[in-house]
């Protein structure tokens, strides 16, 4: 049995075994849940991300799979890089955002970890609305079969905090 909680504030400053990182395909960072990890997270983690680029994936992490890195100076064992579908005009595909979550509790559950805090995957730069954002990752969690044994979800202000509220209602 999975617990799921919530968090209101920063992803960086969590104590898990791993966190889950919005990133972009490029690995090579960004803004946001990104960029802040990069920056705390210290070079370590570029370093990896740069060898996965070398080796494994030339072009890019696909839309909905998941990596592990290093945690470099976080309070975490590793990061699990993920990218999240865009929100274009009218919709987005939903499926692949449910696979962002259920990859990386795979790939969490690969590396052991027992505790994994997620943000709320690609509701920033790639402009997902909260609601179906929060529906779609609680759902996902709900229904993976994983050996986590708490999934966090950190969320950065009210209005992202209060929609993963009514899902879990
Ligand atoms: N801790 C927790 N949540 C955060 C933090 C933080 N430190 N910072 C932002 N958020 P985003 P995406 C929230 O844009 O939409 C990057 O440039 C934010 O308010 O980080 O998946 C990547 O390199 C929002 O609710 O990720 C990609 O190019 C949520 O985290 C692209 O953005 C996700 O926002 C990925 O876009």
């Amino acid at each position: 049995m999975t617990l799921i909680t919530l968090v209101q504030g920063d992803i960086t400053g969590q104590s898990v075994d791993a966190l889950v990182n919005a990133a972009n395909s490029s690995l090579l960072g960004g803004g946001g849940v990104d960029g802040a990890i990069h920056r705390r997270g210290g070079p370590e983690i570029l370093a990896e991300c740069r060898r996965l680029r070398a080796s494994r994936y030339g072009r890019g992490l696909p839309t909905g799979q998941a990596v592990a890195t290093t945690a470099g100076e976080l309070d975490a064992r590793w990061v699990i890089h993920t990218v999240g579908p865009v929100w274009r005009t009218g919709g987005g595909d939903a499926a692949l955002l449910a696979s962002c979550y259920r990859e990386s509790l795979r790939v969490a559950d690969e590396l052991g970890a027992r505790t994994v805090a997620f943000p709320a995957i690609s509701t920033g730069v790639y402009r997902w609305p909260m609601e179906d954002a929060a529906r779609v990752a609680v759902q996902t969690v709900r229904s993976t079969p994983t050996a986590v044994e708490e999934v966090r979800f950190v969320l950065f202000d009210d209005r992202a905090y209060d929609a993963f509220v009514r899902q879990l209602g």
